[in-house]
């Protein structure tokens, strides 16, 4: 990629969050989120262009006047926002983006709501990313889309004779086959994605499934022999033109969570929150308001644990915090409910006047109050029904500066793909096993915990977010696909069938 001259992003939401306060003044915030805080380093680092919406709405014949606020944001690098008006918001973003493909990729079928009128939105505004794109982009330039909400937009590049290198990457999970024809727009979908030149997923299985639609979906297409195999890297060739594909697991920038849990403010919050849970274990579970993300299965198994093990009543606590999201949509409103319905249960049954077992937080907190709880808590509690990848459970190894932490992970999250040898895993849909891996991570030893706790950091910090960015762009230019070492997989079933353990 040394020989192309400029990197642009092209990404749903841009890096920054635009609030306009009472007074009319402009407010220009950092967003949260998994792909902000990845692409945040690469863009420190590169001098890049970033394409994507603002986060606030804006009707056709208003005036812009956020546009220098938000470029004086943006530090060293250049942001083009592309505006959307609230009927694109409703049927572009929280129609198709997230009432169809969010649900239908996480394999939550019975909650997409296939409605023609958001395919429609759901092109247009491709289409003008797309437009915004073409205007900005030279010759030359890797045009790099990300996620869901922008599928299309390599192909509407394509149709305004656009002959960049285009690459995209895919950061939920790719469903399997049977999930994915259930979409009215399956083929769209697919012959869109290969429009691309290169194609990032986050898992051998995610790669696996996709390919698996492309030979069910596309008519004429030959497949590399072992596409389905351990490769990180394959080929795929349509008439005249040849699309990779790859594993490319996302990461964090290892260094600068490391060097932030050594922050001063941050060894004072430490220190007052270890006051406030004197004598006890502290779990941590930390998700964006979402039902992917198992959080009632969580608190289910927090109340299962207190049910079994009477005797850590008073001696260990939860903190779960939820960071508000999209809550304009049912299914995440209903969430929440039912979230806070669980956690007044458990308090309300085993809660005493000096203790509160379950710790409840709606909110965002800033970077050094999330990686404070990170270096206080004992247990990173990361439980997803289904999951691209999950950087939280990257983060929390990285600021484990004491190396005494124990990670408890979904096996039905990305990360586990990467981290399985030294997390606990769990099934999120067996409340009982979860309970009793709790009770594993409390009662593990400590030497034990700190040999995993080493392994795991050691994992997260050779394959941080810079190792990611480096495999998808050389994996962009790479003659020889060989030399991509293959990709370890993790099978679910761990046990021969006839242990009686
Ligand atoms: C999608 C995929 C994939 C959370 N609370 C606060 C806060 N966060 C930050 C965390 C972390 C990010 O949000 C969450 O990232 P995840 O990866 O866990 O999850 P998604 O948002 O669902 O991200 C996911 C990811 O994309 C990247 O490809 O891993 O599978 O679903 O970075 O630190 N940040 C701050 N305050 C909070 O309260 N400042």
């Amino acid at each position: 990629m040394e020989q192309q001259s400029h990197i642009i992003i092209v990404s749903n939401r841009l890096p920054l969050i635009l609030k306009k306060t009472e007074d009319g003044k402009i407010k220009v915030g950092k967003g949260a989120g998994g792909l902000v805080t990845a692409m945040a380093p690469i863009l420190r680092n590169r001098n890049g262009t970033w394409i994507g919406w603002p986060g606030y709405v804006q009707e056709e014949d208003s005036d812009d006047k956020m546009l220098p606020a938000m470029q004086s944001a943006a530090d060293g690098y250049s942001v083009k926002p592309v505006m959307l008006n609230s009927d694109e918001v409703k049927n572009y973003y929280e129609g198709f983006s997230n009432s169809i493909i969010w649900p239908l990729f996480h394999d939550f079928t019975s909650k997409c709501i296939f409605l023609p009128e958001y395919w429609t939105s759901y092109q247009r505004v491709n289409k003008k990313f797309a437009a915004t794109t073409y205007q900005n982009a030279d010759d030359l330039d890797f045009i790099w889309v990300h996620d869901y909400q922008l599928i299309l937009v390599g192909s509407y590049l394509r149709k305004m004779h656009m002959r960049n290198s285009l690459g995209f990457f895919l950061h939920i999970p790719f469903p399997p086959i049977d999930t994915f024809a259930r979409c009215p727009w399956r083929f769209e979908l697919v012959s869109s994605m290969l429009e691309y030149d290169i194609l990032g997923f986050h898992t051998i299985q995610d790669k696996r499934n996709f390919i698996r639609c492309v030979r069910k979906i596309i008519k004429d297409v030959q497949i590399d022999k072992n596409a389905e195999s351990n490769e990180r890297v394959s080929e795929l060739r349509l008439g005249n033109r040849v699309v990779r594909f790859g594993v490319f697991p996302i990461s964090i920038d290892f260094n600068e969570f490391y060097l932030k849990a050594w922050d001063s403010k941050v060894y004072k919050r430490v220190k007052k929150l270890r006051n406030i849970f004197p004598d006890t274990k502290v779990i941590l579970g930390v998700d964006r308001l979402d039902y992917t993300k198992g959080i009632p299965e969580k608190l289910k198994a927090f109340q299962k644990f207190l049910t079994l093990f009477p005797m850590f009543h008073k001696k260990s606590h939860f903190i779960q915090l939820v960071v508000p999201n999209r809550r304009e949509i049912t299914a995440y409103a209903d969430l929440k409910l039912k979230i806070e319905q669980l956690v007044g249960e458990i308090n309300g049954v085993f809660g005493t006047n000096e203790w509160l077992p379950v710790q409840y937080m709606f909110r965002t907190l800033d970077r050094n109050e999330l990686i404070s709880l990170y270096r206080t808590c004992e247990i990173a509690f990361i439980a997803p029904l289904k999951d691209g990848m999950n950087l939280v459970a990257k983060e929390y190894c990285a600021c484990n500066i004491d190396e005494k932490g124990v990670l408890i992970l979904s096996e039905f999250a990305g990360a586990a793909q990467q981290l399985h040898q030294d997390a606990i895993l769990v099934n999120p849909h067996d409340i009982e096993g979860m309970a009793r891996a709790i009770l594993r991570a409390f009662n593990m030893p400590s030497e034990e915990k700190n040999q995993r706790m080493r392994n795991l950091r050691e994992n997260v910090k050779n394959k941080d977010v810079f190792w990611w960015l480096n495999s998808f762009l050389n994996a962009a230019i790479e003659k020889d696909l060989s030399s991509f070492p293959q990709v370890d997989e993790y099978f679910l079933v761990t046990r021969p069938v006839n242990s009686s353990t």
